[in-house]
C-alpha cells in the first residue's frame, strides 16, 4: 500500500499526485494541515524531519523529498515510462528538476506561503506568531517566512521571486519554440515537476506571468488537458480555497506586476 502525506496545494505533492495518476497507482492520501502546523508535530517530524510535504510511505518506510520520490516512482512502476531513455534528454530533464528544487520552488514558497499563512498569523499575538516561526527546521526557510511575515509582499524575497519566476517562464520559452516538451520529444518528469508551479500562478490568477510566451501558453494548454491534470490537481482543490485563493491573488497581482524588471 503506497500512502501520500499530502496537501492539496503543495506544488510539491501535486507533481507526485501527477506521477501517481499518469500511472494509475492507487494510494491513499494524508490530508496534513500546513495552516494548522501538523508538518511540525512530533509524529510527523519523524516520518519527515524537515517538517514538510509530501512523505511518501512505502511499504512502511518513510520517504521525503518529491523529485526523488518521482523517480522512484517511475523506478517502481516502469510502464508508461516518465523519463527518456536518450541519455541527452535524461539530462536535460534533470537540469529542469534541479532547478525546480533549487530556485523556482522557493520563489513559489515566498508568493505561495504568504497568501496561505499571512491571514492565519495575523489572527495571532505577534509573540505567537513569531514563536510558531521560530519552529520551523530549516533556517533559510524560517528566515524567509519571518522576512514575509513582518514585511508583507513588499519584503526583498517577494521582489527576488516574482523576478525568478518570470526567468523560468523566459526560459522556458526559448527551449519550446524549438521542442514540444521540456526534456525534448516526449511528456517526462521535468513537465510534471513544473505544472503544480502553473497551477499556483493560475489559482492566485497570475497568469498575465507567461501572457506573452507562445510557446509556454501552448504547452501549459497541452499539460492542462491531460487526464492526469484533472485527477491530480483539480479535483483536490477544494472550491471555497479556489475562491479564496483568487480573490487574494487578485488583490495583490498589480504589486508583483510592478516589482517584474
Ligand atoms: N524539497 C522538498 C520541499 C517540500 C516543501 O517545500 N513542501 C512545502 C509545501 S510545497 C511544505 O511542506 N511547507 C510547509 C512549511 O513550510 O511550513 C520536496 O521537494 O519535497
Amino acid at each position: 500500500m503506497i500512502e501520500l502525506h499530502d496537501h492539496p496545494v503543495s506544488p510539491c505533492a501535486q507533481k507526485v499526485r501527477l506521477v501517481l495518476a499518469e500511472k494509475g497507482i492507487e494510494f491513499e492520501s494524508h490530508f496534513v494541515d500546513l495552516a494548522a502546523k501538523q508538518n511540525l508535530t512530533p509524529e510527523y517530524l519523524q516520518l519527515n524531519p524537515a517538517g514538510l510535504v509530501p512523505t511518501l510511505v512505502l511499504d512502511g518506510r518513510p520517504i521525503p523529498e518529491s523529485t526523488v520520490i518521482c523517480e522512484l516512482l517511475d523506478d517502481l512502476y516502469p510502464e508508461s515510462p516518465l523519463r527518456s531513455k536518450d541519455p541527452l534528454e535524461l539530462a536535460q530533464m534533470r537540469i529542469w528538476t534541479k532547478r525546480l528544487d533549487e530556485s523556482l520552488h522557493a520563489a513559489c514558497g515566498a508568493l505561495q506561503w504568504p497568501m496561505l499563512m499571512l491571514p492565519v498569523l495575523a489572527k495571532m499575538s505577534t509573540e505567537d506568531a513569531e514563536a510558531l516561526l521560530m519552529k520551523v527546521p530549516d533556517p533559510v526557510r524560517r528566515g524567509r517566512q519571518q522576512e514575509l511575515y513582518r514585511l508583507g509582499m513588499s519584503a526583498p524575497v517577494a521582489v527576488t521571486a516574482v523576478n525568478t519566476y518570470r526567468k523560468f517562464l523566459v526560459d522556458m520559452e526559448a527551449l519550446l519554440k524549438q521542442q514540444s516538451w521540456l526534456a525534448g520529444s516526449s511528456f517526462s518528469l521535468a513537465d510534471i515537476g513544473v505544472m503544480p508551479y502553473f497551477q499556483t500562478l493560475k489559482h492566485f490568477c497570475w497568469t498575465e506571468m507567461f501572457a506573452d510566451l507562445t510557446a509556454v501558453g501552448q504547452w501549459y494548454e497541452r499539460c492542462f488537458a491531460r487526464p492526469s491534470y484533472q485527477a491530480a490537481i483539480a479535483s483536490a482543490m477544494p472550491p471555497p480555497l479556489i475562491e479564496q485563493f483568487s480573490a487574494a491573488g487578485d488583490a495583490i497581482w498589480p504589486e508583483l506586476k510592478a516589482a517584474i524588471v
